[in-house]
């Protein structure tokens, strides 16, 4: 991994794994991509940046193609609930833009890297102790585009020899940019209402168990994966990694021990109520573990702890 190619570099995850790569690699040898401006100026200034549309297979391969890329972070992607707003440009931007990348990884040489999610899987899939390899029939346009997504992967490996590799994410936790759109989205927004010292308006049910991964643990995973001896692995793809699994009402409950006056009522939406409920409550990471080494460090406890040292509004209450 010497020239990378980050797609989606100012989302969630791009604003913080575009900095780590810079710093590992050097500023000027991680190109950012993404159809918005960086609203971290420092990803912008702190190396090259091209702002485009992941469809645009010209402009992406020439920047492959001119800089010699030889590894790709393919993160642009509309996320769950996004994409059940406008399930057709969510087929358009997901599935043209891997299948983009694939052909450029195809044609140059590159490896590649691309995030599914738990919502890649659905309501017939085991919900507790989720295997690695099980049914995944989702009834989202988000979980239908992560497996249609994870097959094109394995077959980009098996038949045309390209490097890929990647995790089902659960819903990440972070505090440097906001999550996208998606179903987990509550609990960061939950932190932030804390941290002002407001109560917080949640829309899922307190009771919506589901898998979930603080920032620092999806990056080490991420880089762990792609660090990891290919012949190691016998999935590539779509490897099912968490962290914790907690509930709406747990969450508060542990925000609760730093912020005594914190409160939650709930508002559900439907829609995204029923797409939590179509995804499994604890996933098994059995398979990640063995093949190459993940584990995570944070906790529901430790990962609290860091959000609400790292969130500040000049209204917070402390306990
Ligand atoms: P995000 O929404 O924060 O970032 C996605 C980025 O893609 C955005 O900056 C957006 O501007 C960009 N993008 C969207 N459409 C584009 C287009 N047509 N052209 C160029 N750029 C475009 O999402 P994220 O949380 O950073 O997620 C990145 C990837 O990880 C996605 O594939 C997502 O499905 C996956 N994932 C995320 C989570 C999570 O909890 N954050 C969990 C599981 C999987
Ligand atoms: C979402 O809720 O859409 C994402 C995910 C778990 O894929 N956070």
């Amino acid at each position: 991994m010497n020239k990378i190619l980050i797609t989606g570099a100012t989302g969630q995850i791009g604003s913080e794994l575009t900095p780590l790569l810079r710093q590992r690699h050097g500023a000027d040898n991680v190109i950012g991509v993404d159809q918005r401006p960086p609203r971290d100026p420092a990803i912008a200034a702190g190396g090259p940046f091209h702002e485009l549309d992941i469809r645009d297979a010209t402009a992406l391969e020439r920047i492959v193609r001119e800089n010699k890329i030889d590894t790709v972070f393919h993160l642009a992607a509309l996320l769950s609930a996004t994409a059940e707003a406008d399930p057709q440009m969510a087929w358009d931007i997901n599935m043209n833009g891997l299948l983009t990348i694939l052909e450029i990884a195809r044609k140059y040489c590159c490896a590649v890297f691309f995030p599914s999610s738990i919502g890649a899987f659905g309501p017939q899939t085991p919900p507790e102790n989720t295997p690695q390899d099980t049914i995944q029939r989702p009834d989202t346009m988000y979980g239908i585009t992560k497996v249609v997504g994870e097959l094109l992967c394995d077959y980009y490996h098996k038949h045309y020899g390209v490097d890929t590799r990647g995790l089902r994410f659960p819903g990440l936790i972070s505090y440097k940019t906001p999550p996208g759109g998606g179903t987990t989205d509550y609990a960061v927004e939950m932190f932030h209402a804390a941290a002002r010292g407001h109560g917080y308006s949640c829309f899922l049910k307190p009771d919506t168990r589901l898998d979930m991964m603080y920032m620092p643990d999806a990056l080490a995973a991420i880089l762990q994966l792609m660090a990891a001896d290919l012949n190691h692995l016998s999935h590539h793809n779509a490897f099912n990694i968490t962290a914790m699994s907690f509930t709406p009402e747990q969450l508060a409950a542990a925000i609760k021990k730093h912020i005594p006056d914190f409160s939650v009522h709930y508002r559900i939406d439907p829609i995204r109520q029923a797409i939590a409920d179509s995804w499994p409550r604890h996933m098994n990471d059995s398979a990640a573990r063995e093949e190459w080494g993940w584990h995570s460090e944070f906790d529901l406890a430790a990962m609290v702890s860091d959000m609400l040292e790292h969130i500040s509004y000049p209204k917070r209450r402390q306990a």
